[in-house]
Order: C-alpha cells, then sequence, then structure tokens
C-alpha cells in the first residue's frame, strides 16, 4: 500500500510516463475526487455532509495547528449531488443535479416509477455532464477535494450507463477514489457482510479506482468485528459456525443468540451456505489485502481524520496505478488516431491515381508546360496522368523538353555553363 502523499508537485513527476516522454495528458490537478457509494440508507449524503462540516472545524482550529490531514488551508471541499431525489441534504451542494432536472416531471412525462425516474433523470443530467466537469476542473486546483453524493439506490449509479460514464470522465480528469459505504450496524450477520463485501468487490472490479470502505455509524456498532473477520479467516469461518449466518454474529453484537437446528448443528440448507461462504471468504481475502478501511461516524465526525488519510493513499495509487493505464490508452488511441490518417491519406492518394488513370486524356491539347507561359493549368485542359502536385520533378536525363529561355548574352555568362544573374 502506498504512504500518504499529499504533496502535488511529486503527485505530478510520479505521473509522468515511465518511458520519459512527455505525458499526453493533462497534468494532475490539486484535487483529489471522492464518489461516495453505498447502499440506501447507509449513510452517504449524512457522510457527504460530514466531509464538509469537518472542513469547516478543521479550518477554524487549525488556525494555530496545522497537524490536520486534510490540508485546511485551501478551499473547502467542492460538493456536488447526484440524487435526484432527495428531499433535504444535511449541506449546500455546489453543483445538484436538482437544479437540472425534476425527476418527478420526468416520472410524469416518461410515465415512470420512482426508480426509472431517477434512473431517466441521472441520464438527462450525464447529457450535460461535460459541462459540470468543465466546472470541476476550474475548482480543482483551489481545492483538496471534490465530493460526489450519489442516488440512494446503489444500483441506480454502479449499473448504469450514466454512472459509468460520470466515473471515467472524472477519473480521467483527476484522481478520483470511491468510497464505499457500509452500514456498519446492518451487517453484523456474516451473510450480510458477504454480501456487502462481494458487492464492493464488483464495483471495485467494475470502477477499477483506488477504494476505500467506509464502516459508517459507528457511534452506534463499533467496527472491530469487520475488521477481524477481514484480517483474520479463522475468525469469519468461527462466525459462521457459531450460529445462523443470517443472524447478527455473536461475536459482534453481545447478547445476540445463534441461529441453527434444536441439536444445536447446522441445517442442511446452512451447510450449503456456509461451504458456499467458506469458499467466498477465501477469493474475498485477495480482495481484502489491498482495501484502505476505516471507522467513521458521520454523525460524531468520528474517525474522519483517518478517512482523509486513506484519501491520500489512494490518491497515490491513482498515479502510481491508474494513471499510466490512462496514459497507455491515451497513447494507443493517438495512435490509431494517425493510423487511421495515414489510411486515409493512402487511399486518397490510390484513389487520385485511379481516378487520372481512368480520365481519357485528350491527345490534342498541348501540355501546361510546352505552354511556356509558367502559368497554371486553364480549366478543361488536359489532366497530366501522372501529376502528383504542384512541385512537380522533372528528371534531368528524361526526354521530356526543358522550358525554354533566350540566351542573355555573354556579359551574364558565368563560363560554367550557367547565366546568372538573368537580366531583369
Ligand atoms: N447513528 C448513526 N446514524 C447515521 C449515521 N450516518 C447516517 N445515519 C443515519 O442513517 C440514515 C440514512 O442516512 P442518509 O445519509 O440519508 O443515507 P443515504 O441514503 O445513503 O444517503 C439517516 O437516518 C441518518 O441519520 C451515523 O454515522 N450514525
Ligand atoms: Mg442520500
Amino acid at each position: 500500500m502506498a504512504t500518504a502523499q499529499p504533496s502535488t508537485s511529486a503527485a505530478a513527476s510520479a505521473a509522468a510516463p515511465a518511458d520519459g516522454s512527455a505525458s499526453l495528458l493533462p497534468p494532475i490537478p490539486q484535487a483529489t475526487s471522492i464518489i461516495v457509494i453505498g447502499m440506501a440508507g447507509s449513510g452517504k449524503s449524512t457522510f457527504t455532509s460530514a466531509l464538509s462540516s469537518y472542513h469547516e472545524t478543521s479550518a477554524s482550529s487549525s488556525s494555530s495547528s496545522s497537524s490536520s490531514p486534510s490540508s485546511s488551508s485551501a478551499a473547502p471541499p467542492y460538493m456536488v449531488n447526484l440524487d435526484p431525489a432527495v428531499g433535504s441534504l444535511g449541506y449546500e451542494p455546489n453543483v445538484d443535479i436538482r437544479d437540472t432536472v425534476d425527476y418527478r416531471r420526468v416520472m410524469q412525462q416518461y410515465n415512470l416509477g420512482p426508480n426509472g425516474g431517477i434512473l431517466t433523470a441521472l441520464n438527462l443530467f450525464t447529457t450535460k455532464f461535460d459541462q459540470v466537469l468543465g466546472i470541476l476542473e476550474k475548482r480543482a486546483n483551489e481545492t483538496d477535494h471534490i465530493v460526489l453524493d450519489t442516488p440512494g439506490q446503489i444500483e441506480i449509479f454502479t449499473w448504469s450507463a450514466s454512472g459509468s460514464i460520470v466515473t471515467d470522465a472524472l477519473a480521467s480528469a483527476m484522481p478520483t477514489v470511491v468510497a464505499y459505504i457500509i452500514d456498519t450496524p446492518r451487517t453484523t450477520a456474516p451473510a450480510t457482510f458477504m454480501s456487502n463485501m462481494l458487492y464492493a468487490c464488483s464495483i471495485l472490479y467494475k470502477t477499477k479506482l483506488p477504494f476505500i470502505l467506509v464502516f459508517n455509524k459507528t457511534d452506534a456498532q463499533p467496527h472491530d468485528f469487520a475488521l477481524e473477520w477481514m484480517h483474520d479467516f479463522e475468525k469469519f469461518q468461527e462466525a459462521l459456525k457459531a450460529g445462523n449466518a443470517t443472524e447478527p454474529s455473536l461475536l459482534a453484537t453481545a447478547g445476540a443468540r445463534g441461529g441453527g437446528n434444536a441439536a444445536g448443528g447446522p441445517t442442511e440448507e446452512q451447510g450449503y451456505m456456509n461451504s458456499l461462504m467458506n469458499s467466498m471468504s477465501l477469493v474475498l481475502d485477495e480482495f481484502y489485502k489491498n482495501l484502505r478501511t476505516v471507522g467513521v461516524s458521520s454523525l460524531t465526525g468520528d474517525g474522519l481524520p483517518s478517512f482523509f488519510e486513506a484519501v491520500n493513499e489512494a490518491r497515490q495509487e491513482y498515479i502510481t496505478d491508474y494513471r499510466p493505464d490512462l496514459e497507455r490508452l491515451a497513447a494507443q488511441r493517438k495512435e490509431k488516431r494517425e493510423g487511421e490518417k495515414r489510411r486515409q491519406l493512402e487511399k486518397l492518394m490510390r484513389d487520385m491515381q485511379v481516378d487520372s488513370k481512368s480520365a481519357a486524356p485528350r491527345p490534342a491539347a498541348p501540355s501546361t508546360r510546352e505552354d511556356g507561359d509558367g502559368e497554371e493549368e486553364e480549366e478543361g485542359g488536359v489532366v497530366e496522368e501522372e501529376y502528383e502536385g504542384d512541385g512537380q520533378i522533372i528528371e534531368p536525363d528524361s526526354d521530356e523538353e526543358k522550358p525554354h529561355y533566350d540566351y542573355p548574352g555573354p556579359e551574364y555568362d558565368r563560363g560554367d555553363g550557367t547565366v546568372w544573374p538573368r537580366p531583369g
């Protein structure tokens, strides 16, 4: 895992292509954009709001000390709300999808239900995202963080074309990280925990962006159990064995009752479930290894400094891992464009040769060169068969007649076969 290094100049030097060639991409801006994703009710909007107020409090308290990981000397984070259906937000967004699209009108006009309305509203907004990106790019050198709050229903953003367009556009413009918000009190059952982790894994796989797992609501439920399950595979297996996988684990919530059949052992279905989850947790082991995990409470602000540290680390990961991929893609695109240009040019030349050959020459018409007046060929004149451009070169040894001039007299003869200067 990369270490935190908020310096922008170090970031820029690390971003140069490995082969030493000049970067095809614009320079890396100061800001890191944070896309906040999570299940409905996990606390995305509250978390986004907490990031905004954290800046305010740290800005006022850091006038004396500068130890805050979020550089409070910078402008406040730039907030973007992408949820068209949210009623009230705990923060004042700088860019708000609700200013552009009214999802209720979309529902009426297209005869859609709430989810269809939200999705279509997001699609309509995405058609204008180039303008939004322009605004964000302008701000990207004034602030450290640009935070995007996504719609309540996770799949509306993660499984829609517009979600991918927004994510890709952002990631190609500036360092972008995903903050995956988990409702900690609701993930204490091993099965729920695993489902949530698999979902997180699928988003990581889809976006390929640096990822931060944010266990939210730690004021209501500490996230130590989750850390234990993630770092120690056997602990998770114990939790599975201890009871019904779909009920809160004893490990997580003291006093919760284990499931199972009357005899205390797992039922046949649980046996299948447990063995499936055992295999899956092995798969997830690899996923956990490269993750940053923080526990926060969006209500109390607990854990936010560690979140900002994780963002700095994730930014470095973007620069060292993701940006070279972008660079390679940009180089491929350039190569493709140039190849296409070459092909078009060759085709044009071929077409012109075919055309000039297929054009029937008029034998009686004199060649322009023979006119001796040095003027361009007149319209309707003969097209020379091998004409390849205005600067046609005549081979010195060819039989072709040279342009004629009169001998100017001995005073201009230099004795070497040349006559210079020509008489005016
Ligand atoms: N106890 C507690 N509740 C929280 C926290 N964060 C959010 N909530 C509550 O979770 C509910 C859903 O939050 P919201 O931000 O609207 O979720 P979203 O749908 O993901 O945007 C609200 O009732 C919040 O008050 C937290 O850190 N602790
Ligand atoms: Mg919300």
